[in-house]
């Protein structure tokens, strides 16, 4: 095989890729993903987070929605916050690895991709889906996500920046750790903090 293979099928994706540590809601991007549940109705952790900076009119547009499925997507507008659009997406609750949780969390990371696809957001943030209160294991959750979001951006030209905005430094650390070996090319731009 041609040992340069790998490095071609990810150029695309890795001078893309930037990680940070802080509060997504005050990311100057255009599109930031909120890890919602299946009511669109808001919650704790990011969810009551992103709700809080936007305003109410953030929870009155989610009420039209009707709810989302696990591992699907829906957008609305940024109202308040910085960033013009909210994409809203359902990752897995964990339960021990068996039902499905790697396929759905794969789905979450997908579908909210071709929603900022589809509303054309240059610049996108995500949050560590289903780590927090719904427990999913740091290490195994970034792998997914890196790789993900790796094979997505070697396919698509948009967005064209995409930032992983973890909240701790032990998410940020397991992030460091899943593009380091997903995508050894990916070069870590110093201690980027919000
Ligand atoms: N910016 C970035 N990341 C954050 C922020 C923030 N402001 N706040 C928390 N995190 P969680 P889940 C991190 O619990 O596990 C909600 O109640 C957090 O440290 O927000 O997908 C929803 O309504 C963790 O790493 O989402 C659902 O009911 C990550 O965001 C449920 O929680 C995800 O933690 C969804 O659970």
């Amino acid at each position: 095989m041609w040992p340069g293979w790998c490095n071609a099928a990810h150029a695309k994706a890795y001078g893309r890729i930037r990680l940070i540590t802080g509060d997504i809601t005050a990311l100057k991007v255009e599109a930031i993903v909120n890890a919602a549940n299946e009511s669109l109705l808001g919650g704790g952790g990011v969810d009551g987070a992103i709700h809080r900076a936007a305003g109410p009119g953030l929870l009155a547009e989610c009420r039209r929605l009707g709810g989302c499925p696990t591992g699907q997507a829906r957008t609305t507008r940024g109202h308040a916050l910085s960033a013009a659009w909210v994409i809203h997406t359902v990752g897995p609750i964990w339960r021990g690895g068996g039902c499905a949780e790697a396929q759905l969390l794969a789905d979450a990371y997908r579908n909210a991709l071709i929603e900022a696809l589809k509303v054309g957001a240059a610049s996108l943030a995500f949050p560590a889906i289903s780590t927090g209160a719904y427990g999913y294991p740091k290490e195994e959750a970034a792998r997914v996500a890196v790789h993900t979001i790796r094979d997505f951006l070697a396919e698509h030209d948009m967005p064209q920046q995409l930032v992983l905005a973890c909240f701790s430094e032990e998410s940020a650390q397991a992030h460091e750790r899943a593009l380091h070996e997903l995508l050894p090319e990916w070069k870590s731009c110093g201690d980027a903090k919000v």
